[in-house]
């Protein structure tokens, strides 16, 4: 029976269904594409219930991990590094195709549906959070 119910929750559970709670702040959402090259992008929402706090980077296994946000600029759609992602207080901040996003580097193989991307958050006060993205089918 426990397996079925397991089965169950693998079937109807949407992404959102996994969420990461460091003191004041959640994350929810978090998930990448499937990619064939040397690069991936992690996306996720983060919520804050509290005082203010920055994301001042990702760890993972891969070469070069940053926080990226796409812009465009004179009509170029341009990826620039951030050294600090500010989350208000009491705020939302969303990580999402064609914003913020947590750039993987160096990747020695692609990633497909269903692979687990482990990563750690590191923020300015509240610490580290482990978190995985999910990798998903490109809507
Ligand atoms: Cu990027």
């Amino acid at each position: 029976m426990k397996h079925l119910v397991a089965a169950f929750i693998l079937i109807c559970g949407s992404v959102s269904a996994q969420s990461y709670q460091l003191g004041d702040l959640t994350i929810t959402d978090a998930f990448s594409y499937p990619t064939t090259g040397r690069s991936g992008a992690g996306y996720f929402t983060l919520s804050n219930e509290g005082a203010a706090d920055a994301l001042l980077g990702v760890e993972a296994d891969y070469p070069k991990v940053m926080l990226h946000k796409s812009m465009m600029k004179d009509g170029v759609m341009t990826m620039e590094h951030q050294m600090r992602v500010v989350v208000p207080t009491q705020g939302q901040i969303e990580f999402a195709p064609g914003g913020y996003h947590v750039m993987f580097m160096g990747l020695k193989e692609g990633w497909g549906v269903g692979d687990d991307i482990k990563a750690t958050l590191i923020f300015e006060t509240s610490g580290s959070l482990d978190v995985t993205f999910k990798v998903i089918e490109r809507p």
